[in-house]
């Protein structure tokens, strides 16, 4: 007997990318670097996010995944027609910010640039798949770092908001979906990576995120208030990286650190949906002596500019208790053993009630919709002599996290889409490497650039074009 359908025709199935962890093409018809274009592959790039200081150059001794990638750059048609005969409604990309403005503070955009977005675009709706935007993933460029110091500069609110209005002129009319940040709240553990932050031992490092933050929500709520303005009907998310934090035991002291913990996270979607900062954050703030340059133009901005819908990722939960502290200064406690839940190869938590767990949680607290904008299981795949690759650990992964979604959905909650990360193989963004694989589609391509590049169906390949035809029932 069939199972019911469990998701609505209008709702988004697809997936999710980076431009720099699949394009390739780093350098190709006007692109400046990007900070991501100098995070080596291997055990210096660990090294770089402790020290980023030493890696701003590139070197010829080391080997730089975003470089080449999977060279989408080149293979953009054949891949997109891959996703295609998945059936895929949407397809989440970023913008390359260095490739529209190589610089960053550059008077003129770069005409080749925006004009590699507009092919995508036309293949993209030649499929009638639903093109979501993200702004800025992890990709700022890098003479912004250099220059100006990143994010805690207060001129970068200026560069991003031309960047933003670049492309909504210039996309706006085919695009409907747009995220400011990705994951802006990374910036607590990976000041680097998610905000160009270069922050010495000496630095307070708890006040330059929070003042780098503060600018990065500014220039959300700004961005958001001019694509109302110039694209009508056009919607603005925010997203962050959403892992629950459940607390160890019952004790209270564990639930309390769990709540802290979990508030970490919600800050940025509390300032984002709610339009203003809250008021927990005002002990945080004293405790950690930090004194925040925020305006009456910010908090108005703020106020009147909140997000259309609340978009996030979701991998793993985490658990704490109130015994271990985290290290890292903009954190609050450190995850700790969950015996009920087992671990993915690179030691993730897999926990798929999470995923339900985390939209009641967020739906509760925003009643704005959602959209799960990535999720997926990293793991090593074997070719097998006949050349196929029988992933049925990412499908058992996806098919239980897609089941939890459903659930959600019964529950009350308001989901816009769901797309998957990394539908085709693409370059790990926290190893730098390609063997940490998430694709449907697999990519013959090692982790130093080596391989034809061949693009071939998985096993879930035709699972998951299932999943869609059926809108679920095959669950
Ligand atoms: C998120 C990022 C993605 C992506 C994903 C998987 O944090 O938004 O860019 O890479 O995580 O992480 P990883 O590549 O480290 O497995």
């Amino acid at each position: 007997m069939a199972n019911d359908v469990l998701f609505p025709e209008q709702f988004l199935f697809g997936g999710a990318l980076a431009g720099n962890q699949y394009e390739g093409g780093y350098d190709r018809d006007g692109k400046g670097l990007s900070i991501v274009d100098v995070e080596p592959a291997g055990p210096e790039r660990n090294d770089m996010l402790q020290h980023p200081k030493k890696y701003l150059t590139i070197r010829d001794d080391l080997y730089y995944p975003s470089h080449k990638a999977i060279e989408f750059y080149d293979h953009y048609k054949e891949d997109i027609k891959l996703f295609a005969d998945m059936h895929f409604s949407a397809l989440r990309i970023s913008i390359n910010w260095a490739r529209i403005f190589p610089n960053g503070d550059d008077k003129e955009p770069n005409e080749a640039g925006l004009q590699f977005y507009d092919q995508v675009i036309d293949e993209l709706e030649k499929y009638h798949i639903e093109p979501i935007v993200t702004i800025s993933h992890y990709e700022t460029p890098l003479a912004l770092v250099e220059r100006y110091g990143s994010w805690t500069n207060r001129k970068l609110i200026d560069f991003y908001l031309t960047y933003a209005e670049t492309l909504f002129r210039r996309y706006g009319s085919r695009v409907k979906y747009w995220m400011s940040f990705n994951e802006i709240n990374c910036i607590t553990e990976n000041p680097f990576i998610a905000g160009g932050l270069v922050l010495d031992d000496e630095s307070n490092k708890v006040q330059a995120i929070y003042q780098a933050s503060h600018y990065e929500l500014v220039a959300s709520a700004k961005a958001t208030k001019l694509l109302h303005e110039l694209v009508p009907g056009a919607l603005m998310g925010c997203m962050l990286a959403f892992s629950p934090y459940y607390a160890k035991t019952c004790k209270p002291e564990d639930q309390m650190a769990a709540l802290q913990q979990n508030r970490v996270t919600l800050f940025y979607g509390d300032v984002h949906a709610r339009g203003n900062y809250p008021s927990y954050m005002n002990r945080f703030f004293k405790e950690h002596h930090v004194i925040l340059d925020i305006t009456d133009d910010d908090r108005k901005v703020l106020k009147e500019n909140t997000v259309d819908y609340i978009s996030f990722s979701y991998y793993m939960s985490h658990t704490v208790d109130a015994e271990h502290k985290s290290e890292l200064a903009a954190q609050a406690y450190a995850s700790v053993e969950n015996p009920y839940i087992p671990k993915s190869d690179w030691g993730w938590p897999i926990d798929p009630l999470g995923l339900r767990y985390s939209l009641n949680m967020l739906y509760d607290r925003y009643q704005k919709p959602l959209f799960i904008v990535e999720n997926g299981l990293g793991a090593r795949d074997a070719v097998e002599e006949d050349g196929m690759i029988n992933d049925d650990y990412r499908i058992n992964y996806l098919n239980d996290h897609l089941v939890a979604v459903a659930e959600a959905i019964k529950d009350g909650v308001a989901l816009l889409g769901y797309t998957t990360w990394g539908p085709i193989d693409l370059v790990s963004a926290g190893t730098g490497e390609m063997e940490k694989r998430y694709g449907f589609i697999y990519v013959d391509r090692d982790n130093r650039g080596n391989g034809t590049l061949k693009r071939s169906k998985k096993k879930s390949f035709d699972w998951y074009r299932g999943v869609i035809d059926s809108r679920g029932a095959t669950l």
